[in-house]
Protein backbone atom coordinates (compact mmCIF):
# COMPACT_ATOMS: atom_id res chain seq x y z
CA UNK A 1 0.00 0.00 0.00
CA UNK A 2 0.82 3.40 -0.93
CA UNK A 3 0.89 7.15 1.15
CA UNK A 4 -1.22 9.46 0.21
CA UNK A 5 -0.21 12.57 -1.89
CA UNK A 6 -2.22 15.26 0.40
CA UNK A 7 -5.02 14.65 2.74
CA UNK A 8 -7.69 17.43 2.99
CA UNK A 9 -9.80 16.62 6.67
CA UNK A 10 -9.11 13.42 6.39
CA UNK A 11 -9.51 13.37 3.00
CA UNK A 12 -6.59 10.94 0.93
CA UNK A 13 -5.68 12.18 -2.53
CA UNK A 14 -3.81 9.84 -4.37
CA UNK A 15 -2.72 11.78 -7.41
CA UNK A 16 -1.95 10.42 -10.22
CA UNK A 17 -2.24 6.66 -8.97
CA UNK A 18 -3.99 4.98 -12.10
CA UNK A 19 -1.37 5.83 -15.29
CA UNK A 20 -2.40 5.97 -18.72
CA UNK A 21 -3.11 2.40 -19.69
CA UNK A 22 -4.92 1.68 -16.33
CA UNK A 23 -7.01 4.35 -17.14
CA UNK A 24 -8.10 2.91 -20.62
CA UNK A 25 -8.52 -0.31 -19.46
CA UNK A 26 -10.91 0.75 -17.08
CA UNK A 27 -13.02 3.19 -19.75
CA UNK A 28 -13.16 -0.51 -21.73
CA UNK A 29 -14.43 -2.35 -18.71
CA UNK A 30 -16.66 0.40 -18.15
CA UNK A 31 -18.00 0.53 -21.33
CA UNK A 32 -19.13 -3.22 -21.10
CA UNK A 33 -20.46 -2.66 -17.22
CA UNK A 34 -22.72 0.65 -18.63
CA UNK A 35 -23.87 -1.95 -22.02
CA UNK A 36 -25.27 -4.44 -19.14
CA UNK A 37 -26.63 -1.99 -17.00
CA UNK A 38 -27.44 1.23 -19.14
CA UNK A 39 -26.82 4.84 -17.73
CA UNK A 40 -30.38 6.47 -15.96
CA UNK A 41 -30.69 9.75 -14.47
CA UNK A 42 -31.96 8.96 -10.68
CA UNK A 43 -35.03 11.08 -9.74
CA UNK A 44 -34.35 13.27 -6.50
CA UNK A 45 -36.81 13.35 -3.70
CA UNK A 46 -37.88 16.84 -4.56
CA UNK A 47 -39.39 15.10 -8.27
CA UNK A 48 -36.37 16.43 -10.33
CA UNK A 49 -34.27 14.41 -12.57
CA UNK A 50 -30.42 14.83 -10.98
CA UNK A 51 -27.76 16.19 -13.85
CA UNK A 52 -25.31 13.00 -13.46
CA UNK A 53 -26.36 10.53 -15.09
CA UNK A 54 -25.56 6.87 -13.26
CA UNK A 55 -25.24 2.81 -13.11
CA UNK A 56 -23.71 0.56 -10.74
CA UNK A 57 -21.81 -2.97 -10.42
CA UNK A 58 -21.24 -5.28 -7.74
CA UNK A 59 -24.28 -7.11 -5.69
CA UNK A 60 -26.01 -3.69 -5.28
CA UNK A 61 -26.57 -0.58 -7.28
CA UNK A 62 -27.08 2.80 -5.81
CA UNK A 63 -30.54 4.24 -7.04
CA UNK A 64 -32.96 6.99 -5.99
CA UNK A 65 -36.37 8.13 -7.00
CA UNK A 66 -39.22 9.72 -5.27
CA UNK A 67 -39.55 7.12 -2.69
CA UNK A 68 -35.74 8.26 -1.64
CA UNK A 69 -32.24 7.20 -1.85
CA UNK A 70 -31.60 3.25 -1.91
CA UNK A 71 -29.32 0.35 -2.31
CA UNK A 72 -31.30 -2.05 -4.76
CA UNK A 73 -30.29 -5.75 -6.05
CA UNK A 74 -31.08 -4.85 -9.76
CA UNK A 75 -31.30 -2.37 -12.18
CA UNK A 76 -34.36 -0.44 -13.03
CA UNK A 77 -34.21 -2.68 -16.25
CA UNK A 78 -35.15 -5.71 -14.03
CA UNK A 79 -31.30 -7.33 -14.33
CA UNK A 80 -28.70 -7.99 -12.06
CA UNK A 81 -25.80 -5.34 -11.48
CA UNK A 82 -22.71 -6.71 -13.77
CA UNK A 83 -19.66 -7.82 -11.33
CA UNK A 84 -17.23 -4.82 -10.61
CA UNK A 85 -14.80 -4.97 -13.39
CA UNK A 86 -11.01 -6.86 -11.98
CA UNK A 87 -9.40 -3.79 -12.77
CA UNK A 88 -11.54 -1.87 -10.43
CA UNK A 89 -11.18 -4.40 -7.37
CA UNK A 90 -7.67 -4.37 -8.10
CA UNK A 91 -7.55 -0.70 -6.66
CA UNK A 92 -9.89 -0.98 -3.80
CA UNK A 93 -7.33 -4.36 -2.72
CA UNK A 94 -3.91 -2.05 -3.00
CA UNK A 95 -5.70 1.13 -1.04
CA UNK A 96 -7.90 -0.71 1.53
CA UNK A 97 -6.98 -3.92 1.89
CA UNK A 98 -8.23 -7.75 1.16
CA UNK A 99 -10.14 -8.47 4.41
CA UNK A 100 -13.22 -6.97 2.43
CA UNK A 101 -14.56 -6.06 -0.91
CA UNK A 102 -16.87 -3.34 -2.22
CA UNK A 103 -20.56 -4.63 -2.77
CA UNK A 104 -21.41 -1.35 -5.05
CA UNK A 105 -19.23 0.43 -7.59
CA UNK A 106 -21.16 3.47 -8.59
CA UNK A 107 -20.38 5.08 -12.27
CA UNK A 108 -20.84 8.81 -12.13
CA UNK A 109 -20.74 10.14 -15.54
CA UNK A 110 -20.62 13.94 -15.95
CA UNK A 111 -21.68 15.81 -19.38
CA UNK A 112 -22.12 19.67 -20.36
CA UNK A 113 -22.44 20.85 -17.07
CA UNK A 114 -23.88 18.75 -15.09
CA UNK A 115 -22.86 19.04 -11.27
CA UNK A 116 -23.37 16.84 -7.81
CA UNK A 117 -24.26 18.96 -4.65
CA UNK A 118 -23.24 18.65 -1.28
CA UNK A 119 -24.33 15.38 -0.16
CA UNK A 120 -23.14 12.71 3.13
CA UNK A 121 -23.26 9.23 1.64
CA UNK A 122 -25.12 7.46 4.75
CA UNK A 123 -27.18 4.51 2.96
CA UNK A 124 -24.74 2.11 3.98
CA UNK A 125 -24.61 -0.28 6.72
CA UNK A 126 -21.14 0.33 8.64
CA UNK A 127 -19.16 3.43 8.24
CA UNK A 128 -16.48 1.23 9.40
CA UNK A 129 -15.58 1.06 5.75
CA UNK A 130 -14.24 3.40 3.57
CA UNK A 131 -15.50 5.03 0.19
CA UNK A 132 -13.24 5.09 -2.49
CA UNK A 133 -13.50 7.40 -5.96
CA UNK A 134 -11.96 7.02 -8.82
CA UNK A 135 -11.49 9.96 -11.47
CA UNK A 136 -11.05 9.63 -15.60
CA UNK A 137 -11.75 12.05 -18.19
CA UNK A 138 -12.25 15.85 -17.83
CA UNK A 139 -10.77 17.56 -14.32
CA UNK A 140 -13.66 18.19 -11.69
CA UNK A 141 -13.73 20.90 -8.70
CA UNK A 142 -14.44 18.79 -5.76
CA UNK A 143 -15.73 20.31 -2.68
CA UNK A 144 -15.17 18.90 0.92
CA UNK A 145 -17.28 20.39 4.33
CA UNK A 146 -17.96 18.97 7.36
CA UNK A 147 -20.07 16.46 9.35
CA UNK A 148 -22.75 18.76 9.61
CA UNK A 149 -24.01 20.65 6.75
CA UNK A 150 -22.82 24.20 6.42
CA UNK A 151 -19.44 26.11 8.15
CA UNK A 152 -16.13 26.62 5.58
CA UNK A 153 -15.49 24.41 2.70
CA UNK A 154 -12.29 23.35 0.93
CA UNK A 155 -12.42 22.77 -2.68
CA UNK A 156 -9.43 20.55 -4.50
CA UNK A 157 -9.42 19.52 -8.48
CA UNK A 158 -9.98 15.77 -9.40
CA UNK A 159 -8.00 14.83 -12.27
CA UNK A 160 -7.91 12.11 -14.78
CA UNK A 161 -6.07 9.23 -13.11
CA UNK A 162 -6.62 10.31 -9.14
CA UNK A 163 -8.13 8.15 -6.39
CA UNK A 164 -9.34 9.41 -3.31
CA UNK A 165 -10.18 7.11 0.26
CA UNK A 166 -12.35 8.49 2.48
CA UNK A 167 -12.31 6.83 5.62
CA UNK A 168 -12.29 7.43 9.35
CA UNK A 169 -12.96 11.16 10.28
CA UNK A 170 -13.76 11.88 6.58
CA UNK A 171 -16.40 9.32 6.14
CA UNK A 172 -19.76 11.01 6.33
CA UNK A 173 -18.43 15.06 5.54
CA UNK A 174 -20.48 16.81 3.56
CA UNK A 175 -18.80 16.78 -0.12
CA UNK A 176 -19.65 17.67 -3.82
CA UNK A 177 -18.97 18.26 -7.20
CA UNK A 178 -19.53 22.01 -8.37
CA UNK A 179 -18.10 21.73 -11.88
CA UNK A 180 -16.29 19.89 -14.53
CA UNK A 181 -13.24 22.16 -16.85
CA UNK A 182 -14.72 20.81 -20.03
CA UNK A 183 -11.42 19.83 -22.70
CA UNK A 184 -9.37 19.11 -19.48
CA UNK A 185 -8.59 15.81 -20.78
CA UNK A 186 -8.50 13.60 -23.71
CA UNK A 187 -9.26 9.89 -22.04
CA UNK A 188 -13.14 9.74 -22.94
CA UNK A 189 -14.06 10.53 -26.32
CA UNK A 190 -16.59 12.99 -26.74
CA UNK A 191 -15.12 14.01 -23.27
CA UNK A 192 -16.66 14.19 -20.19
CA UNK A 193 -16.06 12.76 -16.66
CA UNK A 194 -16.53 9.43 -15.19
CA UNK A 195 -16.57 8.61 -11.47
CA UNK A 196 -16.44 5.50 -9.80
CA UNK A 197 -16.86 5.19 -6.20
CA UNK A 198 -16.83 2.04 -4.51
CA UNK A 199 -18.25 1.18 -1.31
CA UNK A 200 -19.16 -1.03 1.43
CA UNK A 201 -23.14 -1.40 2.02
CA UNK A 202 -24.67 -4.80 4.13
C1 LIG B 1 -16.29 12.06 0.82
N1 LIG B 1 -19.45 11.30 -6.02
O1 LIG B 1 -21.20 9.27 -5.73
S1 LIG B 1 -16.34 11.30 -5.39
C2 LIG B 1 -21.05 10.05 -4.76
O2 LIG B 1 -17.11 12.76 -8.12
C3 LIG B 1 -20.12 11.19 -4.89
O3 LIG B 1 -18.94 11.70 -8.55
C4 LIG B 1 -18.62 12.43 -6.34
O4 LIG B 1 -20.03 11.97 -4.01
C5 LIG B 1 -18.18 12.28 -7.76
O5 LIG B 1 -21.62 9.91 -3.68
C6 LIG B 1 -17.47 12.63 -5.42
C7 LIG B 1 -15.49 11.62 -3.93
C8 LIG B 1 -16.23 11.17 -2.70
C9 LIG B 1 -17.02 10.06 -2.70
C10 LIG B 1 -17.58 9.61 -1.53
C11 LIG B 1 -17.34 10.26 -0.34
C12 LIG B 1 -16.00 11.84 -1.55
C13 LIG B 1 -16.55 11.40 -0.36
C14 LIG B 1 -17.84 9.79 0.89
C15 LIG B 1 -17.55 10.44 2.05
C16 LIG B 1 -16.79 11.58 2.02
FE1 LIG C 1 -20.99 11.18 -2.26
Amino acid sequence: MTEPTLKVRGVEVYKGALDGARQDALVAALREVVRQAPLFSPMTPYGKAMTVRMTSAGRYGWYADRKGYRYERRHPDGQAWPPIPEEVLEIWRDLVGRERLPDCCLVNVYRDGARMGMHQDRDEADFGWPVLSVSLGDSALFRIGNTTRGGKTESLWLESGDVVVMGGEARLVYHGIDRIRPGSSTLLEGGGRINLTLRVVD
